[in-house]
């Protein structure tokens, strides 16, 4: 096949489209040449930590928003891969709720099986990104670190994979300027222990406010005090913490809220989420849209209905992550290697909309969790994807929910079944709240 293919990032989402055409070839298909840029020095996206912030060695800004003794929000059970089970990872099954780097050695594991690390080009950021509807082809201009070289190459398609929780959506508060603290922005969070002994102060109530704020706790900080736009988060929170409407102002270090209460803080964290970011693409490649789990303008949550021989993977506001991503990239490989094709641009128009009005519909939660649960079933029935327990991964996400609510400190200490295996994860030998070592030799000790 002559075609080339170029994906923007090797994270989850470029390293399952990597692994989707590696699958195909395996199968003896004739695959496209691909050409995977990332602008970091290892595959991982997010989940390849460093202590950086800002900007790194080359002034790139820093993609990483992972802090360390980060554990996974959600049950492994609901993001494994169906084709790469935990236990083929690790030997054996392991508890639910794993840490940061043993989620990034199980990330890594998968694709270092793919033998496919040749086709990134590692320290390689894309700068710009051009269509011609004369050639049908894109025109790829990407900086080549390391020589400090910028080129240009064409493509037949483009996967754009480059994530969209790296680009801090910061809002300024009166006062903020003169606050006798440190403000910061969570993608700048790093170490609780920064924070020991502190009154913090956190604005937003998604994950987040809700992690963040649980592991300063856990670390032992003095207080928590998060504020909100729209309603509490709601949880049964400890007694050191508590959930107050709006900041409106800070003076000193006295932050005043809507309803006229104050609290003095240390250092405020702000939560409010990301921006889908793309400086690479010009406007008529360039998806804008929130973050929900039906984005604007992609037919199925992948294609760019304007262009189809654009790709996004990894769009969506998340519930499933890896299994979602793979459903995502196996579809966008049969789409470029013509076993799909794409229906008219009304047709695509109509798929979005659709999409758009369902998710409007959905009541709560639980509705948002079959919503994409859902989504990942009809992507995977369309390739050649391993069939997994769909219905099973969302058992596993109403556990959750219910756990949190039971307990927002001990949620992680519960065991749930994996789809892809059908063995029950072992309990922790550590409840989450007294696990102040999060290495992976630690988490894979003794929990058998
Ligand atoms: P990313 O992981 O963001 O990877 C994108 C890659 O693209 C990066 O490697 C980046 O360097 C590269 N890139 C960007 N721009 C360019 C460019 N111009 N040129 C070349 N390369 C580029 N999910 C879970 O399942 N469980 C969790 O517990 C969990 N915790 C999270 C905690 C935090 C703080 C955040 C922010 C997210 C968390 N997520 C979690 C969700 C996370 O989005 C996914 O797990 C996953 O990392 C998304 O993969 P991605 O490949 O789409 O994006
Ligand atoms: P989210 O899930 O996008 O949530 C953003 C939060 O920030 C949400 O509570 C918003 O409140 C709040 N927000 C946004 N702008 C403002 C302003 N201007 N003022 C006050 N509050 C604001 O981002 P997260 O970082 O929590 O999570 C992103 C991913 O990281 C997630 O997938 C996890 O896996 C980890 P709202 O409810 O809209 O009023």
């Amino acid at each position: 096949m002559t075609k080339r293919v170029a994906i923007v990032g090797a994270g989850p989402s470029g390293l399952a489209l990597l692994r989707a055409f590696q699958s195909a070839a395996q199968k003896g298909a004739d695959i496209p040449e691909i050409v995977c840029f990332e602008t970091q020095d290892n595959w991982g996206g997010l989940w390849n930590y460093t202590w950086r912030t800002g900007v790194d060695e080359y002034g790139e800004p820093v993609h990483c928003s992972m802090y360390r003794y980060l554990w996974s929000n959600g049950p492994k059970e609901g993001l494994e891969f169906a084709d790469y089970s935990f236990e083929e990872h690790f030997g054996r099954q392991i508890a639910s709720y794993p840490p940061r780097a043993v989620l990034f050695d199980y990330i890594e594991g998968r694709i270092e099986k793919a033998k496919v690390r040749d086709w990134i080009r590692f320290r390689t950021p894309v700068r710009h990104v051009a269509y011609s509807a004369d050639s049908g082809k894109f025109t790829v201009t990407a900086h080549n670190l390391i020589e400090d070289r910028e080129y240009s190459e064409a493509f037949d398609h483009v996967v754009v994979a480059s994530g969209h929780f790296s680009t801090p959506n910061v809002p300024d508060f009166k006062g903020f300027s003169s606050f006798n603290g440190r403000v910061l922005h969570a993608h700048d969070f790093r170490d609780a222990l920064e924070f020991k002994d502190k009154d913090l102060l956190l604005i937003g109530t998604s994950y987040s406010a809700e992690d963040i704020g649980s592991q300063c706790w856990k670390y032992g900080c003095k207080s928590v005090t998060v504020s909100h736009r729209t309603a509490p988060m709601g949880y049964d929170w400890p007694d050191n913490w508590q959930e107050v409407p709006l900041l409106e102002k800070v003076e000193g270090n006295t932050a005043t809220f809507k309803d006229g209460t104050a609290k003095d803080v240390d250092a405020i964290i702000l939560c409010t989420g990301y921006q889908h970011h793309f400086p690479f693409l010009p406007d008529d490649l360039r998806l804008r849209t929130a973050n929900r789990l039906a984005t604007a303008d992609l037919y199925k949550g992948v294609v760019w209905v304007a262009n189809p021989k654009l790709m996004y993977l990894g769009m969506q506001d998340q519930w499933f992550t890896f299994n979602m991503f793979d459903g995502q990239a196996w579809f966008a490989r049969d789409v470029i290697m013509d076993r799909i094709a794409v229906p008219s641009r009304e047709v695509m128009t109509k798929d979005v909309v659709d999409r758009v009005a369902a998710e409007d519909a959905i009541a709560d939660d639980y509705g948002a969790i079959k919503y994409q649960g859902d989504y990942v079933q009809e992507l995977i029935d369309e390739t050649d994807y391993p069939s997994f327990d769909v219905d099973g991964a969302c058992d596993a996400f109403y556990r959750w929910k219910k756990h949190k609510k039971k307990n927002i400190m001990t949620f992680r200490d519960n065991s749930y079944k994996s789809v892809i295996t059908g063995t029950m994860a072992p309990v922790h030998h550590t409840p989450w709240k007294d696990a102040l070592d999060d290495s992976m030799a630690c988490y894979l000790e003794t929990d058998s």
